[in-house]
């Protein structure tokens, strides 16, 4: 059978929401590294594997999937293990709220192509740019902090994985590549720790990549 192709760049947050899912449910892959800091996302020839010119995007069951919580959902579908969400309609509703409070509230707003358009559609300082970027993480970190708490145990959710840990440890990790202090958000990283342990997280970090420069 052939082997799944991810298309990722090491830094990519939502990338590695996949590389974590990817971990979890055992798949065996390869990388095809895009590199973001040169544009690679642009060219021709990954767009027309990805028509939106964004990472993550994984070639699997002779599929191209794109969007990191489809292929999440994909991956879920295809592997009983380990599900990412639960089963009950409440403790799934809470879960997928944690999940998109960072995929859709936080994430977009500091993606690569928006600060890029900030500082230069727009001619933004790159100090306001960095104000922007720590603005919207702190807003979006103190809300998840609120709604997780109550719920939380070793990880975000309870004490299993689920795709609420998926979206927050890539978060994390960018809020501290950019300086945005987390001593407010206790749950968050008590729950980043845990992961941190964990080995499917552990394999997906940045630093772990091949393509990691
Ligand atoms: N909603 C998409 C977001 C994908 C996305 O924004 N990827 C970023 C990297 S984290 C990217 O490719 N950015 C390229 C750019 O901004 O030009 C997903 O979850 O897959």
């Amino acid at each position: 059978m052939t082997r799944p192709i991810l298309h990722d760049y090491f830094r990519s947050s939502a990338a590695y929401r996949v590389r974590i899912a990817l971990g979890l449910k055992g798949v065996e892959y390869d990388h095809h590294s895009v590199n973001l800091a040169r544009g690679e996302q642009k060219d021709a020839a990954f767009r027309a594997t990805n028509p939106q010119g964004l990472v993550p995007c994984l070639e699997i069951d002779g599929l191209v999937l794109t969007q990191s919580l489809a292929i999440c959902d994909y991956l879920d579908a295809k592997h009983d293990a380990l599900p990412f969400v639960p089963r009950d309609p409440a403790d799934r509703a809470h879960v997928l709220a944690l999940a998109l409070t960072v995929a859709c509230d936080i994430h977009p707003l500091n993606n690569l192509r928006v600060l890029k358009y900030l500082a230069g559609e727009l001619g933004v300082e790159e100090a306001a740019k960095d104000d922007w970027y720590r603005h919207w993480v702190a807003e979006g970190l103190a809300a998840l902090e609120a709604i997780a708490a109550p719920r939380a145990g070793a990880f975000l959710f309870g004490d299993a994985p689920s795709l609420a840990d998926i979206c927050l440890v890539p978060q994390l990790y960018n809020a501290r590549r950019f300086a945005v202090p987390l001593d407010a958000y206790p749950t968050l990283r008590r729950a980043d720790e845990t992961a941190a342990g964990h080995p499917a997280f552990a394999a997906a970090h940045p630093d772990r990549q091949e393509q990691n420069s």
